[in-house]
């Protein structure tokens, strides 16, 4: 069975989502997060990066969530989580699924991080943020979600940073990007990740 190493309030609930649509059970190992939020020393003792979420299966371990994801769709012949093979939007939801951890991230957090901790946002980074946010209105185009209704990897990668945006209040200026998060929040696989290990965003 998948070992899945599941930090709290973390991207492990992005591959707890799409077990949940592939209906595969895992043993879940949970970390709680430290006084300063990091991840335990623990963490350390399973991947060298000390990061969630990491899974263990048939002798591999295999970190970063978008591998974690494309392995689990490859490994159980999912071809529901992606548009078919050999079409633009094809490679359309690659780009998008590379996109989350690569570029939008670490610009989200510039942003998200301060208002974690009570402080104003800086207006640099909340100028980059709405670059990305424009980006993502339109890639959502009519939605309700990036492919149409039903989620693909791709939805399942974004929807840990756009949980943060909206518990930070950070998506008023984009309710295109907001009525996305409703329907991410409607999908039967962040339903079930949500039951089985709470909340994406830490509470207020
Ligand atoms: N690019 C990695 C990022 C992993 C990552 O930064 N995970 C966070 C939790 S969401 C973490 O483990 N943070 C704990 C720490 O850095 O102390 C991925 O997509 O899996």
């Amino acid at each position: 069975m998948i070992t899945l190493h599941a930090l709290k309030f973390s991207r492990a609930s992005r591959v707890l989502w799409l077990l949940a649509d592939l209906g595969q059970p895992c043993n879940r190992i949970d970390y709680d997060r430290t006084d300063s939020f990091r991840a335990p020393d623990a963490l350390k003792r399973v991947h060298p990066l000390g990061k969630s979420p990491v899974i263990e299966d048939d002798g591999e371990m295999i970190a970063e969530s978008a591998t974690i994801l494309r392995y689990l769709a490859a490994k159980y012949g999912d071809e529901s989580h992606a548009p078919p093979r050999g079409t633009s939007a094809y490679w359309r939801h690659e780009a998008l699924l590379d996109y989350v951890e690569a570029s939008l991230a670490e610009v989200a957090l510039q942003a998200i991080l301060p208002a974690f901790a009570d402080k104003p946002v800086p207006q640099a980074a909340r100028a980059a943020l709405n670059t990305h946010l424009d980006y993502l209105t339109q890639e959502i185009g009519d939605g309700p979600l990036l492919f149409g209704e039903r989620a693909m990897l791709a939805d399942i990668q974004l929807s840990y940073i756009v949980a943060l945006l909206a518990r930070f209040d950070l998506l008023a200026d984009h309710p295109t990007v907001a009525a996305y998060w409703d329907a991410l929040q409607g999908q039967p696989g962040y339903i079930a990740a949500l039951r089985d290990a709470g909340p994406m965003a830490p509470p207020a």
